[in-house]
């Protein structure tokens, strides 16, 4: 069996069963389903949702499924690797880079072995407003397609996917937002040509689509082959339905949506609920004319839901790695690296390091910045701090910290565009934490109590069996 959603499927329900929930009982794709999600979230609680009843957006049953929180918890994506679910640290990102480094060539199928193909509708058949797209939060515009869009580079064929919202704004009319990364640039050299630039919109496939498709790698890299080296299998591809082997899409994807970025039009678009947990604004987008959609029997709507952890998660894995690679590469002492949810996996980064030097620690700080133009807060600790338990990170800060020697603040930066702190223009300013100890002095010693005691004493024998 090719790896795909189903596949995730069968493999939470054998390894993860607790943490997938079906909700038979019917719901709206207007705000339920994220309400439903919010609440879980208010506890605490990310299980992956699988919603079997979803209606349409003309408030009809819709025969689609829905599932989300897929990547809101990394012990999911740790599964989605083939690592045990307890492997969620860095051992994630780390095997994430390592065969994210190891690009697997994508097949070709024969449209009868695609599933994606077995309904497939073109023409006047194309009415998107029949599929269970949700609207997310309370300004959001309009619904939005939260996935992966697919495109081949318009000069070399070499393929790119990244996660682009795509609003909802006729039956077969949506609008993309598109900073400017690698779909911009293709998009950019087709309309100098005065030409659209093809694109797919996938919607449901195994978690390691997403996750590929957050890769930092060079523009040359073909993305579809990074998919395949996370796969650890060739991804299974088939010509588009409008373009043929113009447009390869991924035949074991739920849902296809075949379309065309228009050249020099642009309409509004937004605002919308952003990854950082603000509704980002209204802006002149480019337009996409949506040609098809094909999708599956029983098709599984898969929803990235953006400002919570599910974006988080999918975009901060690859960021991750390539963090500490890098860092590692300068300094042996780098112990980890994190990006936490509380900074969107994007604002601030933890690294922990053995410093062989004093010093060292900001140096880290310094050489982290560059790697991404989103991170601006960057906290370095000892070794003895864990990165991963944020309780650890805000100890060193408040008793390994004296604001005037170790706060260094770097103003006038670039920032991220959707930062609300940072001027319209993206600009903003970096700080680097160290909340390392000082190796110019002894340092006070942390409390503990004696190992062998530790290991000795259970809890279950002194307060019952319930304790552990
Ligand atoms: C759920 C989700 C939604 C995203 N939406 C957008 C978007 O609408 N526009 C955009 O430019 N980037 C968006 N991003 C970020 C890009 O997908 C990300 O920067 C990606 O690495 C870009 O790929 P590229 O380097 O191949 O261009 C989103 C990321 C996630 C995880
Ligand atoms: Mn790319």
């Amino acid at each position: 069996m090719p790896k795909d959603l189903r596949y995730f499927l069968d493999k939470m329900q054998k390894e993860m069963p607790e943490d997938l929930v079906t909700i038979t009982k019917e719901v709206d794709p207007k705000f339920e389903v994220v309400a439903i999600q919010q609440k879980l979230e208010d506890q605490n609680r990310y299980p992956m949702l699988m919603f079997e009843n979803i209606k349409n957006n003309y408030g009809e049953p819709s025969g689609f499924r829905l599932t989300s929180n897929v990547f809101a918890n990394r012990a999911h994506c740790a599964l989605a690797l083939e690592l045990p679910k307890d492997k969620w640290q860095m051992e994630t990102s780390l095997e994430y880079s390592r065969l994210a480094h190891q690009p697997i060539k994508p097949v070709v199928v024969d449209k009868s072995q695609a599933p994606c193909k077995e309904v497939i509708l073109t023409g006047d058949d194309v009415d998107m407003y029949k599929l269970p797209v949700l609207t997310h939060h309370e300004m959001d515009g309009l619904p939005y397609l939260p996935d992966v869009v697919v495109a081949a580079d318009p000069d070399t064929g070499v393929y790119n996917a990244s996660h682009h919202r795509m609003i909802i704004a006729g039956k077969d009319e949506s609008r993309i937002w598109m900073s400017p990364r690698h779909l911009w640039n293709y998009f950019m050299r087709a309309q100098e040509k005065g030409e659209p630039l093809p694109i797919a919109h996938v919607l449901g496939h195994h978690p390691c689509f997403y996750l590929g498709s957050e890769s930092i790698l060079p523009m040359q890299s073909d993305e579809y082959e990074i998919i395949g080296g996370l796969l650890q299998e060739p991804l299974r591809l088939v010509p588009s339905e409008t373009y043929g082997d113009k447009l390869m899409v991924p035949a074991d994807a739920e849902i296809i949506i075949e379309g065309e970025i228009l050249p020099n039009l642009r309409e509004p678009e937004g605002p919308f609920g952003e990854f950082t947990g603000y509704y980002g604004p209204q802006r002149w987008s480019p337009v996409v004319k949506i040609k098809a959609i094909t999708h599956r029997k029983n098709p599984i709507y898969l929803n990235v839901l953006c400002g919570h952890p599910d974006t988080s998660i999918v975009g901060g894995i690859a960021k991750e790695a390539c963090f500490y690679e890098e860092l590692k590469r300068l300094m042996p002492g780098i112990q980890a690296v994190h990006l936490p949810i509380s900074g969107c996996c994007r604002f601030h980064a933890y690294i922990s390091i053995k410093q062989r030097f004093n010093g060292e620690a900001k140096m880290a700080g310094l050489a982290a910045l560059p790697h991404h133009d989103i991170v601006k807060h960057i906290v370095v600790v000892d070794e003895d701090i864990d990165p991963f338990n944020e309780k650890e990170v805000l100890w060193a800060i408040a008793t390994r910290v004296q604001a005037d020697k170790d706060v260094t603040i770097i103003p006038h930066c670039r920032g991220g565009l959707l930062d609300p702190s940072c001027t319209i223009e993206g600009i903003g300013t970096k700080m680097i934490i160290d909340a390392t100890k000082p190796m110019t002095r002894p340092y006070e010693e942390k409390i503990s109590v004696p190992k062998e005691v530790m290991d000795r004493i259970q809890l279950k024998d002194y307060l019952g069996k319930d304790w552990c």
